[in-house]
């Protein structure tokens, strides 16, 4: 791919560009990162969100510090480390920092080799995460075939929460991989887009990039999954994730939990895809110890869309002396998952077969 993906590229001076996650669908822009402060701020302000993106953007941002610490090792693992601590919860932000340090800690090139050598190794992540989604993207559309056929049905609806498409992981996205090459195998697939509040990635994002594909598509509201559930109005969910335990427990956006349980209630099953770095094979227990972000309570309070002229605005929904608590992720417990769609294909949900599946990534 060298370099060039759908949300990030690199520019002609090797700064990177994304495209600014922030005010999509309404405007399309793009922000160029050239250092480690703009890599963090792009993180931490959602420029870029998607657990696999901010790996990849985290992997960058490791070759930028390099550029920018002029030979400095030390000043250069500050830089990585603050780039590690930017958001707590998506675990391929720890991944990407750690192999780009790896590569560092046994490089014996120095200065502009350095920097050229880091730069390929974090083109080499992206790459390989591109990869990842594609085999995805067939072990999905596989499972979704089989399903259509034992219960001969015409058009698949799939229920999915928050954006896990391409905008979130280079470059065919992980739940909605299997969508997009479903579509291409001349599948009628039909997709409920979560709007996920507050910061409403279902409605903003996945709505948009479904439209770009021209998959059908119809956005409802978060509370609305389990009422179609028990109507026989969801052959199957599929949700990315930011972290997934040894156990099989995955944490993804808030309110994933919820879609889980009220699919198990109704014998729906619920997957969720992710690539290799998404499991974090050291926490052995995900409800207990994966860490959860608390984000600003404002993001719960305002919300940003456009007004009857077309102006941009935010907007503010909560009286301003309610306070409003701000969870960004929940975990699903592992036995509420029918399966991990992963690049090596369909794991069970639980620490024997995930330590079979990645016993040589352990
Ligand atoms: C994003 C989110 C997404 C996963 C998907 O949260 O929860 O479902 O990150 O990641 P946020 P992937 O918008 O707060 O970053 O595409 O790697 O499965």
């Amino acid at each position: 791919m060298q370099g060039q993906y759908k949300a990030l590229w690199l520019d002609k001076d090797n700064n990177l560009e994304v495209l600014d996650q922030r005010v999509l669908p309404f405007e399309e822009t793009t922000v160029t990162i050239t250092n480690t402060q703009e890599t963090i701020e792009a993180i931490k302000n959602m420029t870029v969100r998607g657990a696999g993106i901010i790996g990849n953007v985290a992997g960058f941002g490791v070759y930028l510090a390099c550029r920018e610490s002029n030979g400095d090792i030390e000043k250069l693992i500050y830089l990585a480390e603050q780039i590690r601590e930017s958001r707590p919860t998506a675990v391929n932000l720890m991944w990407a920092v750690d192999r780009m340090m790896e590569t560092l800690l046994n490089s014996d090139l120095h200065d502009l080799e350095l920097t050229q050598e880091l730069l390929e190794e974090a083109i080499k992540i992206a790459d390989e995460d591109c990869m990842r989604t594609e085999k995805i993207a067939q072990y999905g559309a596989d499972i979704i075939e089989e399903i259509m056929l034992n219960r001969e049905i015409d058009t698949f609806d799939i229920l999915t929460h928050c954006n896990a498409g391409w905008l979130a992981i280079v470059d065919s996205g992980t739940a909605l991989a299997p969508i997009y090459e479903a579509k291409k195998r001349g599948i009628n697939i039909h997709v409920w887009v979560d709007e996920t509040r507050p910061r409403n990635q279902g409605a903003n994002l996945t709505a948009w990039e479904l439209s770009k594909a021209g998959v059908e598509h119809t956005v409802i509201a978060d509370n609305t999954g389990g009422h179609l559930m028990q109507n026989h109005m969801v052959d199957m969910v599929i949700t990315g994730a930011d972290r997934v335990a040894r156990n099989g427990d995955s944490a993804n956006k808030i309110g994933t939990y919820l879609k889980a349980l009220s699919a198990k209630d109704n014998n729906i099953p619920f997957y969720i895809a992710l690539p290799s770095s998404t499991f974090d094979f050291t926490t052995l227990d995900g409800v207990r110890d994966i860490p959860i972000e608390i984000r600003s309570e404002n993001e719960v309070k305002y919300m940003r869309g456009m007004d009857s002229d077309g102006e941009i605005k935010e907007f503010q929904i909560v009286q301003s002396q309610s306070p409003a608590l701000n969870y960004g992720f929940d975990v699903t417990p592992a036995r509420l998952i029918t399966g991990l769609l992963t690049e090596r294909g369909v794991c069970d949900a639980n620490v024997d077969a995930i330590s079979e599946m990645f016993e040589d990534l352990i």
